[in-house]
């Protein structure tokens, strides 16, 4: 049986996964999970690129030793979007690359304006104008002498392919988090690189599609190198266990990506300004999705109180009382880590609302909060398309919070089916099995997570609290600061 080894980086932890296909079901085992460990330093935050790769080579060797009689038939490598590397003439790396939550770039999104309309630079890349984006990164950078000494841009998952590989690309679903790729043509929008001040020639390798093979691995040449989709959310939609179109998603884990799947962007001025991003997805597919903070503000509340399980804390927050207090996950206050319960509390007291006592009374507002939020953007997302969603797919680590999918159904008032947490890594794989010609359409792929993990079913239970709550939550959101 062909098996397939997916490199998942996230922005907290990072794996090694083995897939084994037997033509009709996956099944998935985890080989090698490590820390990922920003680093900051006096001068900003970055991201421990060679801990990385230290990593995932000792995980790469470890799937790819314990292969039985089994046929490796490809690696594959996802990562979280906007970051990047660059590299001199003679491909090294220049400088550490930058975490997107440094902040350098807070006032950079002003600047991206100044220089470029923002209605025609959504037209144009279809990005929602974020200081993550980077577009706004690069623009913090100018005069740098990192960015006089380099000669190519690389998105993260491609550099981990450049030295697995020997090969540099640029994989399409990763560049469209970049702000800086054409949402039309998918290639590199020059007129864009150029009006913002950034070398053109940073910007020369190929733009590929996932399912392109970037060569094989230099340790083992009989291993393929698949270009998947790259952004590790876009693998995450394509592994949406969904039998026919029609459905919303969200990919919740320390972010929720709440959106659609659509043949066409919406590039509209209305899109722009509830800030909504038209990511590319499979297939041609576009991920109409908002950034919208997630399960970062219970991470972040769990470090405070010394790791306890999560399920301890859903368990408890089951208990206490319903949509007594309401915060807007994406209040710009609760962007920074540090004493996150503080931050809450001090939310609640602003908008004269009861402050939580206690823990479980905590996650229970973070929990009520982030399932109005799902709702809100699932409508927005809905107006701005002018589609409705039948069904609403939960993936990724959120899935596997059972208090979050039942709020998010009766929030929604739509089924939420929940499942595979692992929709990421899930992604990854099936989209080199079909690559390796085991499969052959998007469509198939879903079918295949289906059989192997089926989802589970919410129902909704509407009622006038859930009304109530959610009439007051908008209040906060619709006098609150969008982005
Ligand atoms: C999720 C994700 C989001 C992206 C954020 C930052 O892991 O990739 O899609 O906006 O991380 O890069």
């Amino acid at each position: 049986m062909p098996i397939f080894v997916a490199v998942d980086l996230g922005a907290e932890t990072g794996r090694v996964l083995r897939g084994t296909f037997d033509g009709g079901r996956l099944e998935v085992g985890e080989v090698h999970r490590f820390v990922n460990r920003p680093v900051a330093l006096p001068q900003g935050l970055h991201w421990d690129v060679l801990a990385l790769f230290a990593d995932l080579s000792a995980g790469l060797t470890a799937a790819l030793a314990d292969r039985g009689g089994d046929r490796v038939a490809g690696v594959g490598i996802d990562a979280w979007g906007n970051d990047f590397a660059l590299l001199d003439r003679d491909g090294r790396l220049v400088g550490n690359p930058w975490h997107y939550r440094d902040r350098r770039t807070e006032s950079s999104t002003r600047l991206v304006a100044r220089r470029v309309d923002p209605a025609v630079l959504y037209r144009t890349t279809g990005t929602a104008p974020l200081s993550i984006n980077t577009a706004s990164q690069l623009v913090a950078m100018e005069g740098s002498a990192q960015l006089d000494v380099a000669e190519r841009l690389v998105m993260l998952p491609d550099l981990f392919g450049y030295w697995l590989s020997g090969r540099l690309v640029t994989e399409q679903t990763i560049a469209s988090t970049s702000q800086l790729l054409d949402v039309g043509t998918r290639r590199w929008a020059a007129g864009v690189i150029e009006a913002l001040g950034i070398p053109g020639r940073l910007f020369a390798t190929d733009v590929v599609s996932p399912g392109t093979r970037i060569g094989s691995l230099l340790t083992d040449r009989r291993v393929p190198l698949w270009a998947v989709a790259g952004h590790d959310t876009a693998s995450a939609v394509a592994a949406v266990p969904a039998g026919a179109p029609g459905f919303g998603y969200i990919s919740s884990g320390t972010w929720s990506l709440v959106g659609l799947e659509l043949p066409e962007p919406v590039l509209t001025d209305e899109a722009r300004l509830a800030g909504f991003s038209n990511e590319a997805g499979v297939d041609g597919t576009v991920r109409f999705l908002r950034n919208g903070t997630g399960l970062w503000l219970l991470q972040r509340c769990r470090a405070a109180w010394g790791a306890l399980p999560y399920s301890d804390l859903v368990a408890a927050a089951g208990t206490a009382p319903a949509f007594r207090s309401l915060v807007d996950p994406d209040a710009p206050c609760l962007v920074a880590p540090d004493d996150m319960p503080g931050r809450l509390a001090e939310l609640c007291r602003a908008s004269a609302q009861p402050v939580p006592a206690g823990r479980a009374e905590l996650v229970r507002c973070v929990l009520d909060s982030l399932a109005c939020k799902h709702r809100w953007t699932l409508e927005r997302a809905e107006e701005l398309a002018g589609v409705r969603a039948e069904v609403v797919h939960i993936v990724g680590g959120g899935a596997a919070n059972p208090l979050l999918c039942q709020l998010t159904a009766d929030l929604t008032g739509r089924p939420v089916l929940a499942g595979p947490v692992e929709a990421t890594a899930v992604g990854n794989l099936l989209v080199q099995a079909r690559a390796a010609g085991e499969l052959s359409s998007l469509a198939e792929i879903r079918q295949v997570v289906r059989a192997s993990m089926p989802p589970r079913h919410f129902e909704p239970r509407p009622s006038d609290a859930v009304e109530e709550a959610y009439a007051r939550f908008r209040t906060l959101v619709d006098t609150g600061d969008m982005i």
